[in-house]
């Protein structure tokens, strides 16, 4: 009487392939984490403000802003409103000079929205501000005194 079954041979090329995509599953995991954790802290902590309010209004798009100079005056705090159209984080931030050394105001990055930010008051001068995610978005912050 025949055996009608016949053992095979082993395939360790599928073990093998499988042992590859668990190795590079905790790395999709942690990049999913941090872009979760990007998104969601970047959403809904700033209080509303009434847009029409602002006194700058900055349109970011296609990983640029929509100008390269902002013009306020010196002595009070203002708000400075970033729309950001690109589903890349952006913000603004303010500093010193192009250096980017001194930080005088670091927006929140937020992604396929809008904020406001209420930015301190700043002595008559020029300031340099930039995306901080994307330096080459930058423009020259001239406040009149
Ligand atoms: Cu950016």
């Amino acid at each position: 009487m025949n055996h009608p079954l016949t053992v095979r041979g082993e395939r360790a090329a599928p073990a093998t392939r499988r042992f590859a995509a668990l190795q590079l599953a905790p790395l999709a995991l942690v990049v999913l984490a941090i872009l979760v954790t990007a998104c969601s802290s970047s959403a809904g902590t700033n209080p509303s403000v009434d847009p029409a309010a602002a006194d700058v209004t900055v349109v970011s798009r296609d990983v640029a802003f929509d100008q390269d100079t902002i013009t306020i005056a010196a002595g009070s705090a203002w708000s400075l409103q970033l729309v950001n159209e690109d589903s890349a984080l952006h913000n603004v931030a303010i500093y010193t000079d192009e250096s980017a050394g001194e930080s005088l105001f670091a927006g929140e990055l937020i992604s396929s929205t809008t904020i406001v930010y209420q930015v301190p008051a700043l002595e008559p001068g020029l300031y340099f501000f930039r995306c901080d995610l994307h330096p080459e978005m930058n423009g020259t912050l001239v406040v009149e005194g």
